[in-house]
């Protein structure tokens, strides 16, 4: 299905605050036909803009830039070429990570991704949520090894130059923290707060089996004990299956050098499983035959159930998908046509279907799907939907290629019970008032 699918036309009005969407299109055509902006006929081209303009008192300052007037920067030059690394525009400001609300100290903490003001399904790099449990390492990449270990024929020790040398691969997959959110209250007021605990990047690195190729698996490995360099030597066990298939060891993301945040110089990815196995700082594969039941596999992330007894090695991560636009603390102010949007991902493989309601889950339509569809990666969907000052409960609900359907928070804990912390994939809904503002339609 194709992103377009819903429009006959192209009629989204501007947004609300002046810096029309719609103008967008007309002005490229103006300029195509060899104008310039500095002219009164542009206003009238763009549907809606001049209204958009009345509705909205500008500022004294700021009107001197606006149609027909030449605005102030495009009258001189701007800033000097080649700043060493390129940063946002300051206008972007809650474009940014934030602590987890409740978070007292940052060393064990996890700072959210801000999807409410994210488009499509890449994570910038310096937006990608993180979750550390020692604060973030420096490490020299020089001083860096991977040791290779344990039920294997020829145990070895690798260097970053050594393992870059391997033949490599980019996979685009998402990361998300089971934590992502707890079951209980409070719940948050924004989408990253709700569930910005997840991320999607395009991973390069070596497929691990490439790795294990190279130092011959013994007949009864069964299992990998992969260990981060941190301070909290972050240790998981790993299927020895999952570490054959499409296990890889990334040194890169989005083009760059792993940010030290995310890893810098090697972490694991075990795309599709629980954010806590994608081992940062990787330093150590310990290969052995029964997994080790390490503190985070055994005292953390198992899923208590009502009945005391707890669910292990949950390592999925199910089909869950969430609408960032309109999202809380977002307002609509204007009557009409609207495009709701979100992202959509699961553990198991592609994205095949988003549903969506603006009635609290009694009605759904679908929702369009952006192409390509990559397996274990964010994938965006769009859906336009009429609010003319009722109250709405908008709600998204993903299917994924195995027909697993998104569950409701009720019927997550129908199965599990409440004592549940992590994999919590539930429909989330939002409340949009007949004032336009929006809150979490669970609070
Ligand atoms: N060495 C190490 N690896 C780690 C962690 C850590 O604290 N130390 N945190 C884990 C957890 S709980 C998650 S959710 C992901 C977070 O990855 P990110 O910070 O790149 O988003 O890394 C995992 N790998
Ligand atoms: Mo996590």
């Amino acid at each position: 299905m194709g992103a377009n699918d819903h429009f006959g036309k192209p009629s989204l009005p501007a947004r609300p605050g002046g810096s029309a969407n719609g103008a967008a299109p007309a002005r490229r055509r103006f300029l195509a036909q060899g104008g310039a902006l500095a002219t009164t006929a542009l206003a009238s081209l763009v549907p809606g803009e001049g209204a958009a303009a009345q509705n909205t008192p500008a500022p004294a300052a700021g009107a001197a830039n606006l149609p027909p007037n030449v605005p102030e920067w495009e009258r001189s030059l701007g800033a000097p070429t080649a700043s060493p690394y390129g940063m946002p525009s300051k206008f972007e400001k809650d474009a940014i990570r934030r602590l987890y609300p409740g978070l007292t100290e940052p060393m064990s903490a996890y700072s959210t991704s801000p999807l409410q003001e994210l488009d499509g399904s890449i994570t910038p790099n310096g937006l990608f949520y993180e979750r550390h449990h020692a604060g973030v390492p420096q490490i020299d990449p020089a001083q860096h090894r991977l040791m290779v270990h344990g039920l294997v024929e020829r145990p070895l020790i690798f260097d970053m130059e050594e393992i870059r040398q391997f033949p490599s691969e980019s996979h685009i997959y998402f990361l998300e923290c089971s934590g992502n959110p707890s079951f209980l209250p409070p719940y948050g007021k924004t989408a990253a707060e709700v569930a910005g605990l997840v991320s999607c990047a395009q991973w390069t690195g070596v497929p691990l089996k490439t790795i294990l190729q190279r130092v011959g698996l013994h007949k009864n490995a069964k299992w990998i004990v992969a260990e981060g360099a941190d301070g909290a030597s972050m240790t998981r066990s790993i299927p020895i299956e999952k570490c054959l298939d499409d296990a890889m060891l990334a040194y890169s993301q989005n083009g760059e050098r792993l940010r030290p945040e995310q890893g810098y110089p090697l972490r694991l990815l075990v795309p599709g499983y629980e954010g806590n196995m994608n081992i940062k700082w990787l330093r150590r594969l310990h290969v052995t035959e029964a997994p080790g039941h390490t503190r985070e596999e055994t005292a953390k992330y198992t899923d208590l159930m009502a009945d005391g007894r707890a669910r292990q090695f949950s390592f999925v991560m199910e089909c869950k998908s969430l609408i960032t636009s309109p999202s809380g603390t977002h307002k609509l102010t204007r009557k009409g046509t609207h495009e709701m949007r979100g992202i959509a991902w699961s553990g198991r493989g592609k994205i095949t279907h988003v549903d969506v309601s603006v009635d609290g889950g009694d009605t759904w339509k679908p929702a369009a799907l952006q192409d390509p569809v990559f397996s274990k990666a964010l994938t965006a969907f769009r859906a336009p939907f009429e609010w003319h000052g009722e109250e709405l409960m908008i709600m998204s609900r993903a299917v994924d290629e195995t027909g697993y359907v998104q569950p409701t928070l009720q019927q997550l804990i129908d199965a599990r019970g409440k004592v549940s912390f992590y994999h919590n994939n539930a429909i989330q809904p939002w409340r949009i008032a007949s004032n336009g503002e929006v809150t979490n339609g669970r609070s």
